[in-house]
């Protein structure tokens, strides 16, 4: 057994050094050759099990990409690699960041992990630490000024700023957009990951259009905002900057500085928490504001609600028979709903990065049963089917791409036997 256990943090090293690319980590070879933001940080938590000098590498090389106006991109494009679209040319940000990278950002799990990594080793982080918490802030701060409901919600205005793709809780909002003129182009997702697994043709003509809108509108966000033709309120965002927030606040007030303006902002988003929650069903879901229909999707970004520190009986229930419908919970899309495909991506798969912050909170706020019954499970997917990118909630199946940083990252940090032993 404890011989089982040191081959696969052994393995999830390899996987995470595998993908470094000197300073910065990608997500996975061919499929994902770029920084992206989000993976960037969980890599960082996994960097810090066994090195925690390289897990401040992978934070700052994250944040050297950050925009004038605060927004630290979603993915940073250090060389032009012709196996993903869109490329730096079709986003079109030239001369605005100080790295190539893409115009929207991506859940902003970083100051999380960041308090995670320093309160390992506060000896070599605090200096790291005091240079990036203004970083932080500012980025945080953008999110305030420009993506937040008149509920205090967060907003985001292309699918991949939440992080899920192809999720249901965009499909209304995404049938509204008529996405004229975009011309031809070629995917390159499809050649990496068989096209049952990915989103479709439809959704990608979306996801193009709204970025060549971006572009032309020079990524101005004042000019953007004018006439926003997406804009879903998202549990994902929501939860995770009250989250962020409150750790930023913590690490502030840890190292005397003030925390006034950020607890203003972790206020506003908890009142945005609550006008998520579906006045039928009770539980959070997204709002699509363009119509301001609620969407009714229960997808796992519905149980961050702890990782916010948001108690919720309701969610509760709810998660317990989450628990015992699916061998493998959490699925991205419950499993009851019409639209769930089991390998589609964010339209049902399991994904070890959403149950390792799901167990995260569930551990905070004492719901240790729940917390280890995700934590066991998830374990067991990773170590029966490898560091894949999601697996099929009902049987377990790999699915997208394989030896994937964020996987093994949580894998290291979080499900395996020996975290907790060290
Ligand atoms: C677009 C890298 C990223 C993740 C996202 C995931 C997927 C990209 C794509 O891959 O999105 O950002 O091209 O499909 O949905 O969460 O950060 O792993």
């Amino acid at each position: 057994m404890r011989k089982e256990k040191i081959f696969l943090d052994q393995k999830a090293q390899e996987v995470l050094e595998g993908n470094d690319k000197g300073g910065y980590t990608i997500p996975t070879a061919g499929l994902y050759p770029y920084q992206w933001n989000w993976d960037s940080a969980f890599a960082a938590w996994g960097f810090s099990v066994f090195d925690t000098k390289r897990a401040w590498r992978e934070i700052e090389t994250l944040f050297a990409g950050q925009w004038p106006n605060g927004m630290l991109p979603h993915i940073l494009f250090r060389q032009d690699d012709p196996d993903y679209f869109p490329g730096p040319t079709v986003w079109g940000t030239e001369g605005i960041g100080p790295i190539s990278s893409s115009g929207i950002s991506q859940p902003p799990v970083a100051a999380t992990f960041i308090r995670a990594i320093w309160e390992r080793d506060q000896q070599i982080g605090t200096d790291h630490l005091l240079s990036l918490l203004p970083k932080i802030k500012a980025w945080h701060k953008w999110f305030m000024n420009w993506r937040i409901s008149p509920e205090g919600a967060v907003f985001v205005t292309h699918p991949w700023e939440a992080g899920r793709d192809n999720s249901a809780d965009w499909d209304s909002a995404m049938a509204m957009i008529i996405p004229k003129g975009i011309g031809e182009y070629k995917r390159r997702d499809t050649s990496h990951v068989d096209p049952s697994m990915r989103p479709t043709k439809e959704d990608y003509d979306r996801y193009l259009w709204l970025v060549q809108r971006g572009n032309r509108l020079g990524w101005d966000e004042a000019r953007m905002v004018e006439e926003q033709p997406f804009a879903v309120a998202d549990p994902t965002l929501t939860f995770i900057l009250l989250r962020a927030n409150k750790d930023l606040a913590f690490m502030n007030k840890s190292l005397g500085l003030p925390t006034e303006e950020i607890d203003r902002w972790s206020r506003t988003l908890e009142m945005g928490c609550e006008s998520l929650r579906h006045p039928e069903s009770k539980y959070f879901n997204a709002i699509n504001l363009k119509s301001g229909e609620h969407t009714g999707y229960l997808t796992s970004a519905s149980f961050l609600c702890w990782y916010a520190g948001i108690s919720d009986e309701k969610m509760l229930d709810i998660l317990k028979r989450t628990l015992i419908d699916n061998l493998y919970p959490i699925p991205s899309l419950d499993s009851r709903s019409n639209k769930f495909d089991g390998l589609r991506y964010w339209r049902g798969p399991t994904w070890p990065v959403l149950n390792a912050l799901i167990g995260l909170g569930l551990s905070d706020m004492g719901y240790e049963k729940e917390a280890e019954i995700l934590r066991s499970k998830t374990r067991d997917l990773i170590s029966q089917n490898g560091f894949a990118e999601y697996f099929h909630p009902k049987t377990g199946a790999p699915g997208g791409g394989e030896a994937f940083s964020w996987t093994a990252a949580v894998w290291l940090a979080w499900a395996s036997p020996s975290v907790g032993e060290k």
